[in-house]
């Protein structure tokens, strides 16, 4: 199977396509954890050359550095993109400012009509709630939540619509490797949550910022002398997951760096890079 839940991605693919004529501008969010794997490629052809903004949203939980590193390779590449904390730091005035700028030529007295595109999970709703200043859609911490098209009309003179998200065909996802499952953005259930937590700890105890971050929560001797593959029991040590008998309850152990993880606890990651300049050709 290349395709996750056909019957819904189908439906949110037509939803844009319909909706795309009325709309002046479209915000594609990405997760600023996975600036590259979080975003649908197939998104481009569907867009049609639709006005662009490229949010990296969720900011706040990723590396500030790598963050602009990002902004400038997708820049230079011809982007219109910016970062964004939908649920902390500052508010939305530079986003608007920019959907004002990027929304092009609009009849006189008529409303500027935005359309939020992403993965699922991103913060999409989020979001639009924060631009909004109150809490019109419905968001939660998994992929999925929202499940049809709603439009939020603010004052003054700005309309946006929200949509579910749209998941990569399964192959791309793959490709991200388990950062998607990691961040939350594929749906529980498609993924081993043993095989993401041992992924991610070797990944944070391969940084200096990661090791950092793991000693902060579990401890020092999380890292004294733990080899990788024991890293899983020594966190099942640290936050008293255990199982009747005394052994180390490793599927709470997962759930338990997993959940550390995507709430920002083990330090702000970036779980990919961008790639490194391309030689001038010739
Ligand atoms: N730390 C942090 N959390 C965020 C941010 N934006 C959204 N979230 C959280 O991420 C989760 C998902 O947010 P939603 O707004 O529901 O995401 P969505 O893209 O609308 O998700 P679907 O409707 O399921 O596709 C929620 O728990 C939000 O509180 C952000 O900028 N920073
Ligand atoms: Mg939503």
């Amino acid at each position: 199977m290349t395709t996750w839940y056909p019957g819904i991605m189908a439906r949110t693919r037509r939803l844009i396509r319909e909706n795309l004529a009325v709309v002046d501008v479209v915000v594609e969010l990405a997760d600023a954890r996975l600036p590259r794997s979080s975003r649908d490629p197939g998104l481009e052809g569907l867009l049609r050359g639709k006005p662009r903004l490229a949010v990296l949203n969720k900011a706040d939980l990723a590396d500030p550095r790598m963050t602009r590193r990002w902004v400038s390779w997708l820049t230079a590449r011809g982007e219109r993109v910016m970062a964004f904390s939908a649920t902390a730091g500052a508010g939305p005035s530079k986003l608007l400012g920019n959907l004002w700028a990027f929304g092009g030529r609009r009849r006189p007295g008529r409303s500027l009509r935005v359309m939020v595109v992403g993965t699922p999970n991103v913060g999409k709703s989020s979001l639009l709630n924060r631009l909004a200043g109150r809490a019109s859609a419905a968001t939660g911490d998994r992929p999925g939540v929202t499940r049809g098209k709603q439009w939020i009309t603010l004052a003054p003179g700005l309309e946006l619509l929200d949509l579910p998200g749209v998941l990569p065909p399964r192959s791309l996802a793959n490709e991200g490797g388990y950062g998607l499952a990691a961040v939350g953005i594929v749906p529980e259930g498609t993924y081993d949550p043993g095989a993401v937590a041992v992924w991610l700890l070797e990944w944070l105890a391969s940084r200096p910022s990661g090791r950092q971050g793991l000693c902060a929560t579990y401890g020092d001797e999380l890292l004294a002398d733990a080899a990788p593959h024991t890293l899983l029991e020594m966190v099942g040590r640290a936050r008293g997951c255990l199982a009747p008998g005394g052994k180390i309850d490793r599927e709470r152990a997962a759930a338990a760096v997993v959940k550390d993880f995507r709430d920002g606890r083990l330090g702000r990651h970036t779980l990919e890079s961008p790639p490194r300049a391309v030689q001038a050709d010739g």
